[in-house]
C-alpha cells in the first residue's frame, strides 16, 4: 500500500465527511474537472454487520494511447460501524476499473480515515492498495504496476491540492457589515 494524504485541516470532520461523502459542490467540480462523466450514487444501506455500503458508478477519461478513451467504474464504499459523527469516520472504497486492458486482474482498495483534531480541525489520512484477481506474469504486472500507481499519483496529488484550497476559503475572516 500507499501513503497518500495524511493532513490536519482547519475546519470540521463533519465538514470533511460532507465534503468527500455526499454529493457535495466540491466533489462535483472536482469530478467534473477530472473529467468524471455520468455519475450515478446509490444510497447507503445497512448490512448485517453494522457497516452501512453504497455503491458510485461512474466513466473516466483515459489518456493512455493503449487503454480505451473512457472506462467505466464501480466504487463500493464501505462505512464502518465504528465510525462516530464528530469524531471519527473510516471509509473503505474498492475501486473497480472495467474496460481497461486486463481489468480482470486487479481492483483498487482505498482507505479514507476522517478523526476529529477539534471543533474546527480535522486529520484526512488517505492510503491506497493494488489488490489482484488473479496472479500476471512479469510482464503484465509491471505493466499494471507502472499505470496503476501514476494515475493514482495524479488523482490524490489534485484531491490534496483542492482540499487545500477549501481550507483558504473557509477559514477567511468574515467581513463586518
Ligand atoms: C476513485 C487505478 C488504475 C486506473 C488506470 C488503469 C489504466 C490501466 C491501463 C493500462 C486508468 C476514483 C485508475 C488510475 C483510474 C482512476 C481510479 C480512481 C482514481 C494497463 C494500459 C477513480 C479512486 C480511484 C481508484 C483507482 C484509479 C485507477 O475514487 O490507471
Amino acid at each position: 500500500g500507499k501513503l497518500y494524504i495524511n493532513e490536519v485541516y482547519m475546519f470540521s470532520v463533519d465538514k470533511m465527511y460532507d465534503i468527500l461523502f455526499t454529493e457535495s459542490q466540491f466533489m462535483r467540480e472536482f469530478l467534473e474537472q477530472r473529467r468524471f462523466s455520468d455519475v450515478v450514487y446509490h444510497s447507503w444501506k445497512k448490512e448485517d454487520t453494522g457497516n452501512q455500503t453504497r455503491e458510485i458508478m461512474y466513466t473516466i477519461s483515459l489518456s493512455n494511447p493503449l487503454a480505451p478513451k473512457t472506462a467505466t467504474v464501480t466504487e463500493t464504499q464501505t462505512l464502518h460501524k465504528a465510525s462516530q459523527v464528530s469524531e471519527c469516520y473510516i471509509i473503505d472504497a474498492e475501486v473497480i476499473t472495467h474496460d481497461v486492458p486486463y481489468h480482470d486482474y486487479f481492483y483498487t482498495l482505498n482507505r479514507y480515515m476522517l478523526t476529529r483534531v477539534a471543533k474546527n480541525k480535522c486529520r484526512l489520512r488517505v492510503s491506497a492498495e493494488l489488490r489482484y484477481r488473479k496472479q500476471p506474469w512479469g510482464l503484465v504486472k509491471g505493466f499494471i504496476e507502472r499505470n496503476f500507481w501514476s494515475g493514482l499519483d495524479e488523482y490524490f496529488r489534485y484531491l490534496e491540492l483542492e482540499l487545500s484550497k477549501v481550507q483558504l476559503v473557509l477559514s477567511e475572516p468574515h467581513k463586518q457589515s
